[in-house]
């Protein structure tokens, strides 16, 4: 029996599925999960000593790769001060300052420990601001495991089959209305239907929890504009695009302006933060401002943003975005030669620094679309790839993240290593 196994066994007994969360259990691809005991840079090692190239990169945070220097430095003197106060610091202020310098539609922020949190209370405070109680999500996004979101959601939800949880009561999924992602038709009639009613529509921008599924212009400028016609609140969930696929994030990129925007994985740099934030007249209604409750313990932790802040700052630097997107391009590039070599059913594409693979000719624009690719496919593909030390997420409905760790050879390694599988 491998370390893997006698650990995967052990952690059996005593943690429901053996795993702190429900993706990481392998249980859509099969075989035994691999527990590691270090990473550095685009590494990390499992518990047999097996290394592995980290396309997950703890599902985001990970931009830099593990453990970067200038990051657990950060953490390590931040520390030896004092783990947590429970009361303000002047780090929690240079968080907020560069967020809201960073980001179009930030001009207040409140950090949190998660981005489920941060998700949770955006639609709280959406739902507190406009007085009204419908929210629209749509098929295939995920924003944590908040029970008003967890209906038709991606992620882990999708992976194991039950996209809408039990325990979520009908009442509070009464006022959570699903819409088809890039379905400009539904949007259009829903908001005809329902305008008054609807308090927010939270949606990602890019889509990484039905695998990468990229918001068209089209979408997303209907989405602005019927909030803004509807007095709707517009909530970017950018918990995994925010510093991942630009500097300024998916608003950035596509050059829309949203009314909330939830935040987290990068801006803690692989330690727990999260963020919700955006209009000053919306976000003037929390706790302990306004009306919407919303609090944590450990918000704005110190040593946290200590390690956001020192991730964020060498992501901001000139030229990391150029190198990144480049690094994820060429990746994508040569998976798709590989698989084009051999006439295999395969696409792979990128925004930025994410990326998805699929077994279908090309790649999905909505979720009926992700639905059709060829689980089984993505599954032998997900071993031979463990097998040759390529590590993805064990899931076909999960993107993927390069960091700016990943060079040349990580990349030709990973090309080669899919060009074997397609040669098969
Ligand atoms: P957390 O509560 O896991 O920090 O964030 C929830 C969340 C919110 N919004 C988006 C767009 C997200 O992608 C996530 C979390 N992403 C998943 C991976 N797809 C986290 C991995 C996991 O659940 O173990």
């Amino acid at each position: 029996m491998s370390r893997n196994e006698e650990l995967f066994a052990r952690a059996q007994t005593r943690i429901p599925g053996g795993v702190n969360s429900p993706v990481r259990a392998f249980r859509a691809v099969g075989g035994t999960p691999r527990f590691f005991v270090r990473g550095e840079g685009p590494f990390f090692w499992d518990a047999d000593g097996k290394r592995y190239i980290d396309y997950v990169g703890s599902w985001g945070p990970l931009i830099l790769g593990h453990a970067h220097p200038r990051v657990v430095e950060a953490v390590r003197s931040r520390a030896l001060q004092g783990l947590s106060f429970g009361a303000p610091t002047e780090l929690e202020i240079e968080l907020a300052e560069l967020l809201c310098k960073a980001l179009p539609g930030m001009e207040m922020v409140r950090l949190v420990s998660s981005g489920t949190e941060a998700t949770m209370t955006a639609l709280r405070l959406a739902r507190g601001f406009t007085g009204r109680p419908k929210i629209v999500k749509f098929e295939g996004c995920y924003h944590g495991h908040g029970d008003a979101l967890l209906v038709k959601a991606g992620s882990g939800a999708l992976t194991l089959g039950n996209p809408s949880s039990a325990g979520v009561t009908p009442e509070t999924a009464t006022h959570t209305m699903v819409l088809g992602y890039n379905d400009v038709g539904q949007l259009e009639d829903a908001f005809r239907r329902h305008g008054g009613e609807i308090a927010g529509v939270i949606v990602e921008p890019v889509a990484g929890n039905m695998n990468l599924v990229p918001g068209t212009r089209d979408f997303l400028g209907a989405l602005r504009a019927l909030c803004t016609k509807h007095g709707a609140v517009l909530i970017f969930d950018e918990v995994m695009t925010g510093f991942r696929v630009g500097a300024q994030g998916a608003q950035g990129l596509y050059g829309i302006t949203p009314d909330l925007t939830t935040l987290g994985k990068v801006i803690g740099g692989g330690m727990p933060v999260g963020a919700f934030g955006g209009r000053r007249d919306i976000m003037g209604k929390i706790a302990p401002l306004g009306p919407v409750y919303q609090a944590g313990t450990l918000s704005g932790n110190p040593v946290a943003v200590a390690a956001g802040l020192a991730t964020l700052e060498l992501v901001l630097a000139p030229g990391f975005f150029a190198r990144l997107e480049g690094a994820t391009r060429r990746l994508v590039d040569g998976l798709n030669a590989a698989a084009r070599a051999r006439g295999a059913a395969f696409s792979a594409a990128h925004v930025g620094g994410m990326f998805g693979v699929f077994f279908r000719a090309r790649p999905p624009q909505s979720f009926a679309e992700v639905m059709e690719s060829d689980k089984e496919a993505f599954n032998r593909f997900f071993h031979a790839m463990l097998e040759e030390g390529v590590y993805y997420a064990p899931s076909a409905y999960e993107a993927g993240f390069v960091s700016a760790a990943h060079g040349e050879a990580e990349i030709a390694h990973t090309i080669a290593a899919a060009e074997r599988f397609f040669a098969r």
